[in-house]
């Protein structure tokens, strides 16, 4: 029986910080990381049953050409994409009653997907591009407490990546599912994710404060990996896709994440129409549901 520390629920029965009850959520779930993101979505759908908000957790369930999505925002960064990971995998795989993780042949695997922005690495990913994550690479320290299992080829990656960019410690880097970003991300760029623990000195934006390294995103964008595989080259940033990847790994769920690219690193451009762009990935993405 998993203690009530553990497993918090709140007076009504919904889960922490999700404040969610079992019954609305749906198998497939698009997650955004703003709040306002949610309706830019759920405008879409048929109809909405059900609406809830905690904190920076917006929920909107309904039904979009018959098929019934929720749709969640996450908040910035992978701590949040740990509270909503372990709370979404809860709702469905743990029997709140009795407080116990439910069999193996009950338990059901969700689809989530990241309907994200990012910024481009590459002069050859352009702002306004859509982008599905083939590898996501984590420069946070999310999988330092999970045992987290990487592929021998992961492991390379992670190991030549510290060393190219001198990192005191090694990313992680997990590779999502190929069927769901065959599925969705058809005709996307494919590219490989670098999520970073924040958004200026991670991603190498210089305001006031100097960089450590002043030629990262430098090292960043000359990364190469040779394998078997082909040549890995890191596509684009953001601040959730890893946290997703490994977390959906380890417990067994589908995910993806799409960017759209508001911003070109390369060129030093921000999108005119972040919204415009944003929208267009939105739409895609619930078509190819
Ligand atoms: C930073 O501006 C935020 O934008 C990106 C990053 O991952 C980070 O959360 O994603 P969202 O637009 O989904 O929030
Ligand atoms: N989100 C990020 O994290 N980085 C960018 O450059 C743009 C959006």
């Amino acid at each position: 029986m998993i203690p009530s520390s553990e497993l918090i629920l709140n007076p009504d029965g919904t889960i922490y910080h999700l404040n969610l009850l079992p019954d609305h959520i749906s198998d497939t779930i698009l997650t955004v990381g703003d709040p306002a993101r949610v309706a830019q979505v759920s405008r879409h759908f048929d109809s909405v049953e059900f609406e809830t908000t905690h904190r920076e957790f917006v929920t909107h369930v309904g039904y979009y050409r018959g098929k019934r999505i929720t749709v969640l925002s996450t908040g910035m960064g992978t701590d949040n994409i740990d509270i909503v990971m372990n709370e979404l995998d809860a709702l469905v795989n743990i029997d709140f009653m009795s407080r116990t993780v439910r069999p193996v042949e009950e338990r059901i695997n969700l689809r989530i997907i990241r309907l994200g922005t990012s910024g481009s690495l590459q002069a050859d990913v352009p702002i306004g591009a859509m982008l599905a994550t083939e590898y996501a690479v984590g420069l946070d320290s999310l999988m330092q407490f999970y045992p987290l299992m990487e592929t021998g080829l992961e492991t390379e990656i992670a190991t030549e990546l510290q060393q190219a960019i001198g990192l005191p410690y090694a990313p992680y880097v997990v590779r999502g599912s190929d069927l769901l970003r065959e599925q969705v991300g058809a005709g996307m760029v494919m590219g490989n994710t670098l999520t970073c623990p924040g958004f200026y000195g991670p991603q190498g934006r210089v305001l006031r404060l100097d960089l450590r390294q002043p030629d990262y995103i430098a090292r960043l964008q000359n990364f190469r990996h040779e394998s078997a595989e082909g040549q890995f080259r890191l596509s684009n940033f953001e601040m959730e896709t890893a946290g997703y990847y490994s977390l959906g790994r380890m417990l067994g769920h589908e995910v993806l994440s799409l960017n759209a690219i508001v911003a070109n690193r390369a060129t030093g451009e921000f999108a005119e129409n972040a919204g415009a762009v944003v929208d267009a990935m939105i739409e895609r993405a619930l078509q190819r549901l």
